[in-house]
């Protein structure tokens, strides 16, 4: 069989400006390039790419945003061969299944993926046949009917590394763990990967070998929801990267959490070439923090830059604003902290909420009526605050008029367009 996985690009973003490695197409791709070594498998980012690669199976990677592109191509495709969705949105809504697909995995995809190949090259394509898959939806009658959910896999160092077939741009980007150990409430992460997991550090080492001997790779960015989580795995991999000499070679760039940092753990990434991190810092204010349920402080994130500062580590932070409950103080303050802090920050993020399917700012829109079941998906998209279009935004926030906020929005952008100047010594 020839298998294509559609990995679908976002309509208002330049594929080439955003690049980063399609790693949920990437995995199931190795996984089931292993278990099936008869087949041939091929990643996709070009929607109208697909028919060239004749495809007899047809998998579809996609997010929120994106779904309405995911339902585009499933209908070019479906009733001619099996076409099965994966991803963040049919985790979330798997009762969104595209009318015609064969089914939507739901959550970790590498296991099922391969048990549908498996059933799809026997010919079984009744949606009967597929009840005893554990963690997928299928239409039985036209209705979305979901099997018993899957267990996560135990061990992901049995998992082999992710397909890297995109010639030069196949380097460069690591996923070490999967989930967060933590629960912010507008953070979209946690339905898909449910708990938190890691790659041994033996076998991150693995894989950052790999980079550079066979892509001659000299930059990697770690994009785990939270490359820091775990301080004596990360002092481990410091050491692995440090005596086999790999670490002299590379520099790095990965998360971090203001409550999981302290001075130690500055040295180790410090120690493994860490050139830059990248936070959540989220609000200037205590208050919105903890609406957030993010678990951290002001005081916790100005140390995190007074540290970084000090360590010679560039800072990326990222603000969410608009958050139901913020109101204009807590705003100004998130103003206040942004340029309190302009030499010690790099570029900075400003994204206005989005409630995405299934998390709780998601659920409590759902409950007060502010959001429908299935809402016009285009519009679920995080705008960074230089191309915020307030015309396409669901505003969810009764703490402030929609006024106040789009002043707040321009004073922002001014500040972000500053800071994130090309032109800026950082
Ligand atoms: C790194 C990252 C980015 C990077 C890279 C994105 C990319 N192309 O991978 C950047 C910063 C560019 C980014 C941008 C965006 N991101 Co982002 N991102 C992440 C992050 C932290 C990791 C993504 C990743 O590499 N995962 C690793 C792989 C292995 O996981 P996976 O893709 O989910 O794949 C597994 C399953 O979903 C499933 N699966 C996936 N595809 C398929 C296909 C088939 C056929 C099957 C069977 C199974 C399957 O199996 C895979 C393996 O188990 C996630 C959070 C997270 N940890 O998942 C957020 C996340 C996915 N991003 C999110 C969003 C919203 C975005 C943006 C839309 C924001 C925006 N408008 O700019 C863009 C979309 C860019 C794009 N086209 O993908 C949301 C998605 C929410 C949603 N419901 O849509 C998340 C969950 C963030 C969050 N915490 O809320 N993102
Ligand atoms: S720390 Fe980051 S990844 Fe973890 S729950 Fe919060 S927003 Fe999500």
């Amino acid at each position: 069989m020839r298998i294509v996985i559609a990995d679908l690009p976002l309509a208002h973003k330049d594929p080439d400006r955003f690049f980063v490695y399609p790693f949920g197409a990437a995995y199931v791709a190795s996984y089931a390039k292993r278990r099936f070594p008869e087949h041939k498998i091929y990643i996709e980012r070009d929607p109208a790419g697909v028919a060239e690669r004749s495809p007899d199976l047809l998998g579809i990677s996609s997010l929120t945003e994106n779904y309405p592109l995911a339902r585009e191509l499933a209908s070019q495709w479906a009733g001619r061969i099996p076409v099965i969705v994966g991803g963040h949105h049919i985790t979330a809504v798997p009762h969104d299944l595209p009318e015609g697909a064969l089914a939507g995995v739901i959550g970790e995809g590498e296991e099922a993926f391969t048990d549908l190949i498996q059933a799809c090259a026997a010919g079984k394509t009744d949606p009967r046949d597929l009840r005893e898959i554990p963690g997928i939806v299928c239409r039985e009658k036209g209705a979305p009917q979901l099997t018993p959910s899957r267990t996560l896999i135990k061990d992901l160092d049995s998992l082999p590394f992710p397909l890297r077939d995109l010639g030069s741009r196949s380097s460069g980007f690591s996923f070490t763990s999967r989930g967060c150990p933590f629960r912010c409430r507008f953070c979209a992460s946690t339905e898909l990967w449910r708990s938190y997991r890691t790659h041994s550090p033996e076998y991150v080492q693995k894989e950052i070998r790999m980079l550079v001997e066979r892509h001659d790779t000299r930059y990697i960015y770690f994009l785990d929801d939270l490359f820091a989580a775990k301080k004596a795995r990360l002092a481990r991999i410091r050491d692995l990267l440090v005596s086999s000499g790999l670490r002299d070679s590379l520099s790095f760039c990965g998360s971090v959490r203001a409550d999981v940092w302290d001075e130690d753990l500055g040295r180790i990434l410090s120690e493994m070439n860490f050139r830059a991190i990248f936070f959540g810092a989220e609000s200037g204010s205590d208050r919105v923090l903890s609406l957030m349920k993010k678990g951290t402080t002001v005081a916790q994130n100005q140390r995190v830059l007074d540290d970084c500062k000090r360590l010679g580590i560039q800072v990326e932070a990222s603000f969410v604003i608009g958050f139901p409950g913020e109101k204009a103080g807590d705003l100004e303050m998130t103003l206040e902290f942004i340029e309190k802090n302009r030499n010690r920050l790099g570029r900075i993020g400003v994204t206005p909420l989005v409630a995405f399917p299934k998390t709780p700012v998601w659920e409590e829109a759902i409950r007060s009526g502010k959001i429908s079941r299935f809402p016009p998906w285009e519009t679920f998209r995080l705008q960074e605050i230089d191309v915020f279009d307030p015309k396409d935004y669901l505003f969810l926030n009764d703490g402030m008029s929609f006024d106040t906020f789009l002043h707040y929005v321009d004073r922002l952008r001014s500040l972000h367009l500053e800071l994130n100047s090309p032109e800026r010594d950082r």
